[in-house]
């Protein structure tokens, strides 16, 4: 579908950039660097406490000046601004899309359909600060008069995701007897392994679901519903149970008092809204001044976004990167390694992020894309993955571009570990961009004392391509303010990649199909009924889980 079409549908400057890349295709970035003595001063950019250094790419000046084209050619500053004027840029959907009013921190009206939404956006963040105050200090406090300690938060996807990575980021801030837990999974496991663990007297859920009516996340809320009533009654649900929901209507249904709900608006995509009341269990968790922190990082990379040229645009910079990488070279995968064991789920989160917001095959003006669009997204923490998958990164024969976050300080100074690990991250980068030669190899063993026919045979494996791409995106530490800055930062950058690629990011009608068809599944598996037609091999699986669940 895509293969050398990438040029059909695309501009003047896209067909530019397709000339620069033949001359750049087998440019070394070893000799980039050898030539150039200010090339690292010269692609990187500070922010405030972070740094993102981006000289370990395929680029020269031209190809930059080329990408910026590309972007002012795709009318990116408008796009930008419309976003945060709330034009409704989600055009499937027909909706605005303004997480950046759910941290505006300087509060400037932002107008849907004529009214000025920053009114609700605080008037919720109030709510979000009463509650979470209320329940730290024990003022709300459950059905038989406990301390609420226990927080599990119940949601899937967008109102999963968000929270189970900020609340991990930020595991340092946690008050000393609060403790979280995600259910997410349909999977009863997920609930059991929560529930076997906890004491329903100490226990706020918290349901997260923009729509309130995901099965996974009913279905979860309902049996720990059960498990509650079971343990201390109907009355006790109003104690142990709030909501997040922009549909008052079912959290009413399902038994909650409207009361303890929390709103959100349609303006606010899923996996763009944990800076929302979706966020209650990183609040809870962290305290309200520490998740407003964690906003005002994100506000300020808003302003760098919305306010800085292009060619010294952090999101924008990356976004350029990516789909230079992505549609010219064919690099079709993206990895994130972040040196922070806290930051653990920022893959997973940015997997969603960019793969659901990204990953389209139609454009805005309705046609079947011709070019690559989002990378497939994946990572891990350092160093263990350097133990796993890094092998491929170093050796495969695809080359995976990756972004190596890492904080200057931990929030563990341990002995020597965190120089270690700082250590690591670095020799990682270099090693990707430099590589070592067959004849390094090979005088390297030699000098080591390998005889030479041990060396002849085995300098190619140990032979590295190298001029594998980068970015080193530092922090001082990781504090709520600064991972605000690096959510908002892959927000952006996601953005900028689908105005590139001319694709809606804010929708995501790919999730749609299985989920039909489980519906159709299901009363299958349950009893003899047979719903729609089905290939031979569904139907053979049907009916081997049957014999076996018999
Ligand atoms: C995110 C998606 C999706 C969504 C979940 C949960 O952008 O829309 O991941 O968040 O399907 O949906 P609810 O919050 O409505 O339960």
């Amino acid at each position: 579908m895509f293969g050398n079409k990438q040029e059909a549908n695309k501009g003047k400057a896209w067909k530019k950039l397709a000339k620069h890349f033949r001359d750049m295709k087998d440019v070394e970035m070893r000799g980039l660097f050898r030539k150039d003595a200010q090339r690292a001063e010269r692609y990187n950019i500070n922010l405030d406490a972070m740094m993102l250094d981006y000289s370990k790419n395929r680029i020269t000046d031209k190809t930059l000046s080329c990408l910026l084209d590309l972007a002012k050619e795709s009318k990116l500053a408008e796009k930008i601004e419309a976003m945060f004027k709330g034009d409704k840029i989600n055009m499937t959907e027909k909706r605005a899309v303004l997480h950046i009013a759910l941290r505006n921190r300087e509060n400037t009206p932002i107008y849907v359909d004529g009214k000025n939404v920053m009114p609700e956006v605080n008037a919720v963040l109030a709510k979000m600060r009463k509650f979470t105050e209320d329940v730290r200090l024990g003022k709300f406090v459950g059905y038989t008069g406990k301390k609420l300690t226990n927080i599990v938060n119940i949601g899937i996807g967008g109102s999963d995701l968000g929270p189970k990575m900020a609340t991990e980021a930020l595991r340092k801030y946690w008050a000393k007897d609060i403790q979280c837990y995600f259910i997410s999974n349909i999977d009863g496991t997920a609930c059991s392994e929560v529930l076997n663990k906890i004491d329903p007297e100490c226990t706020l859920f918290v349901i997260c679901s923009k729509t309130f009516t995901t099965i996974e996340t009913l279905t979860n809320a309902k049996t720990c519903r059960k498990w509650l009533v079971d343990a201390l009654g109907e009355h006790a649900v109003s104690k142990h149970f709030v909501a997040v929901s922009t549909n008052a209507n079912e959290v009413a249904k399902f038994g909650i008092d409207t009361e303890n709900m929390f709103e959100f608006w349609d303006f606010v995509g899923g996996r763009y809204s944990m800076w929302s009341a979706i966020g209650l269990s990183i609040a809870l968790a962290v305290g309200m001044d520490n998740f407003e922190k964690m906003l005002d990082g994100a506000h300020e990379m808003d302003m760098h976004f919305k306010y800085t040229e292009h060619s010294k645009n952090i999101p924008v910079i990356l976004a350029l990167l990516s789909v230079w990488y992505n549609d010219f070279y064919n690099f079709h995968s993206n990895a994130v390694i972040p040196y922070d064991q806290y930051l653990q789920y920022v893959p997973a989160y940015l997997q969603q992020l960019v793969m659901e917001s990204n990953g389209k095959f139609v454009s805005n003006d309705g046609e079947y894309i011709k070019y690559p669009t989002s990378a497939v997204v994946f990572g891990g923490a350092g160093t263990d993955v350097q133990h796993s998958f890094f092998q491929l990164m170093h050796q495969g024969t695809q080359i995976i571009p990756c972004d190596i976050i890492v904080p200057a300080i931990s929030h563990n100074e341990v002995g020597e570990h965190h120089e270690i690990l700082l250590a690591n991250a670095l020799a990682q980068g270099e090693a990707l961009m430099k590589g070592k030669t067959v004849k390094e190899a090979y005088d390297e063993m030699r000098r080591a004392g390998k005889p030479k026919e041990d060396a002849k045979r085995l300098k190619k494996y140990k032979s590295f391509e190298g001029n594998r791409p980068t970015n080193t995106i530092v922090f001082k530490k990781i504090d709520p303010y600064a991972l605000g800055m690096l959510i908002a930062m892959y927000e952006h950058k996601t953005f900028v990649e689908g105005v590139i690629w001319n694709i809606d990011s804010f929708d995501q009608m790919g999730v749609e199909l299985g989920k039909q068809m489980a519906l159709s599944i299901l009363p299958e598996l349950q009893s003899n009924a047979s719903g729609i037609s089905h290939d031979s091999s569904t139907i053979n699986l049907i009916k081997t889980i049957k014999r076996l669940r018999k």
